[in-house]
């Protein structure tokens, strides 16, 4: 049944004001009127980009007590907590719609929600740290860029800080494999290697192709997404097929070329059956990386009740001292 305003100028629906408002870049904020299926997936991407944040942090992480000097291993310290920041901003703005945080992460360890794809690939060398840093972490910015004008205010706003971030995550990852480019033959080809393994599946993180994306023109329409999938992706192939010359190392794809027409790089087909296989979870980390969040997630059981324990005790002794029941 269409709603209308109980307004004298209620001409048009609620539905109809709320485009109204997107179409003129108005940011809608929690308690704004919005459509379910529009909450349903702002909370669906929100939560999927938390999820991809934590998750984000298990590869990395893998090499925190390997990392080759103190520097780097400060470096990559500040880099993988920076992730968990994220992660509870997104967390956050997600909640902002009504969900709660307990029942996303139960939904990323039962496999019902999604997190990107690229995390479910293993970090074999330490040349996969630069690799992540600059693909990774460089499609990641040009995805979410374009999120801090996204239509829901409490997403756009936590994106800010996040890409400014990601910028120096990218700027890091690029000079390792900078350093590595530049040292033994070995290091040199195991920067290579890496960008070898890392290249493709980082093309795909910009998720299907147009024609197979679900929800890219309704999500266009409102304004959470700015940019098509492959338009990213073009701009990204564009960004690495430059940067990848100043390493004076090469990409994975004989049918790199740039185009004058067209004024971007043609590249190659994407393997899309291998990123169907690991969105539906068969990728080769996926089981370990669910295994991993949940083993955390249980151990830290005994932080939350503590914490809790503790807001419980500090706002009873307010009230004891001023009287004052908290709201
Ligand atoms: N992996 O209709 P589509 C980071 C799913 S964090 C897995 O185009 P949408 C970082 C999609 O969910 C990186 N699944 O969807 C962190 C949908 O399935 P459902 C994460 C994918 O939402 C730590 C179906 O395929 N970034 O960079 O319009 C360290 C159809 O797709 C993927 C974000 O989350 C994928 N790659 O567009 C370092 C950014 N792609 O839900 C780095 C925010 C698609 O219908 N998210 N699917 O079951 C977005 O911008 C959009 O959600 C996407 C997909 C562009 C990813």
């Amino acid at each position: 049944m269409e709603i209308r305003e109980k307004t004298p100028a209620a001409t048009h629906s609620l539905e109809e004001q709320f485009q109204a408002k997107i179409d003129a870049d108005i940011r809608i904020e929690p308690k704004d009127w919005m459509p379910d299926a529009y909450r349903k997936t702002l909370i669906r991407q929100i939560g999927q980009h938390a999820h991809s944040e934590i998750v984000g942090m298990l590869p990395e992480g893998n090499w925190i007590t390997r990392a080759p000097s103190l520097k780097r291993k400060a470096i990559l310290l500040a880099k993988v907590q920076d992730e968990a920041g994220h992660g509870l901003y997104l967390y956050a703005a997600a909640e902002t719609l009504g969900v709660d945080r307990d029942e996303m992460i139960r939904e990323l360890h039962s496999g019902k929600a999604k997190y990107s794809s690229i995390f479910n690939y293993p970090t074999i060398s330490w040349a996969d740290m630069g690799a992540i840093g600059w693909l990774v972490d460089g499609a990641a910015i040009l995805n979410q860029i374009p999120i801090c004008r996204c239509s829901y205010g409490p997403y756009a706003r936590a994106m800010v800080r996040i890409c400014k971030e990601e910028s120096f995550h990218q700027r890091q990852g690029f000079e390792i494999l900078l350093t590595l480019a530049n040292g033994s033959p070995e290091q040199r080809a195991m920067a290579q290697d890496s960008i070898n393994r890392w290249y493709w599946p980082a093309v795909m993180m910009f998720g299907p192709s147009d024609a197979d994306s679900t929800h890219s023109e309704q999500s266009m329409k409102w304004k959470i997404k700015r940019f098509s999938n492959d338009e990213l992706r073009q701009r990204f192939v564009d960004m690495i097929a430059e940067q990848v010359k100043v390493l004076g190392l090469t990409l994975p794809d004989p049918d790199l070329k740039w185009n004058e027409e067209r004024g971007h790089y043609d590249f190659g087909p994407i393997d899309w059956e291998e990123f169907w296989n690991i969105v539906k979870g068969n990728g080769p980390c996926n089981k370990q990386r669910i295994q991993t969040r949940r083993k955390a997630y249980d151990d830290g059981a005994w932080v939350r009740e503590a914490a809790l324990a503790y807001a419980v005790k500090k706002r009873r002794r307010e009230v004891e001292k001023t009287g004052v029941q908290a709201a």
